[in-house]
């Protein structure tokens, strides 16, 4: 999986990149991360990335001509992304689902901004994608786009050492996870649940599959609307929500 992210702050990218199963599938060479710094594709000697806004008001907007100039660069040294997002509040929210359409895409382009943000010429002559993380205002595009790398690389084969921890992670199938316990099987008064000691492997993931489902009902029921439940899992919530209604 290719990455190429265009930024004023390389170091920090490079850091965020530097540990953990990222880290190790970058060195790996699963994941090839090019980190690119604005700055190079300046030509003043100042190497000026940002000016004052037209019409007025507060803050800087990054220039144009710097992301046209990384992008040419990109596309000659790398070859073209199949996608370019721009990482901004003012996009497509981040789920897991776009995490694994552009991981099927190969070679994915990132434009982190600073400032109050970024010319819009470039989101219009460049972008493929606009992307947010989350309602809130961020100082920079290179926490979100280490986000989004993140859990991209997580879905390159091999990045994540055993396969099934992926397909079993949250949102896997649409749901929050099961509770993870480990030992001691006591601790603080505190007891693990029996089922998870039993060693009966059906009952623990029968167990699981009803954490799952009993906590993205409580906690996150919007999910409900788009996870893809079995049989077992549709006839668990109406027992549920009958019981609930019981004793309403
Ligand atoms: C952001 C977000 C975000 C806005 C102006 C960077 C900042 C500054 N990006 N999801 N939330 N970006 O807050 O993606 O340039």
């Amino acid at each position: 999986m290719k990455f190429d992210v265009v930024t004023i702050f390389p170091a920090m990218v490079n850091a965020g990149l530097a540990e953990g199963v990222v880290g190790r599938a970058r060195d790996r060479g699963l994941l090839d991360i090019g980190v690119h710094n604005l700055r190079d594709f300046t030509t003043d000697r100042h190497h000026v990335v940002d000016d004052v806004p037209f019409g007025g008001g507060p803050g800087m907007v990054m220039k144009p001509e710097p992301f046209f100039a990384a992008m040419e660069a990109i596309i000659s040294r790398r070859g073209r992304p199949q996608a370019v997002v721009v990482l901004s509040p003012a996009g497509r929210r981040f789920s897991q689902d776009e995490a694994r359409r552009l991981a099927d895409c190969g070679h994915v382009a990132l434009l982190c901004g600073r400032y109050e943000g970024i010319d819009e010429r470039v989101r219009e002559r460049w972008a493929t994608d606009e992307v947010s993380i989350g309602d809130y205002v961020l100082s920079g595009g290179e926490l979100p786009g280490l986000v989004v790398i993140d859990a991209v690389a997580r879905l390159v084969p091999g990045v994540v050492g055993d396969e099934q921890s992926v397909e079993g992670d949250s949102f896997g199938r649409g749901l929050l996870d099961y509770p993870h316990y480990t030992r001691p099987a006591e601790y603080a008064g505190l007891r693990v649940p029996e089922v998870l000691t039993s060693g009966h492997h059906g009952e623990i993931r029968r167990w699981r599959r009803q954490q799952a489902l009993r906590r993205t009902l409580e906690r996150r029921p919007d999910l409900l609307d788009t996870a893809a439940l079995d049989e077992d899992e549709r006839e668990w919530l109406r027992e549920w929500s009958a019981r609930r209604a019981r004793t309403e």
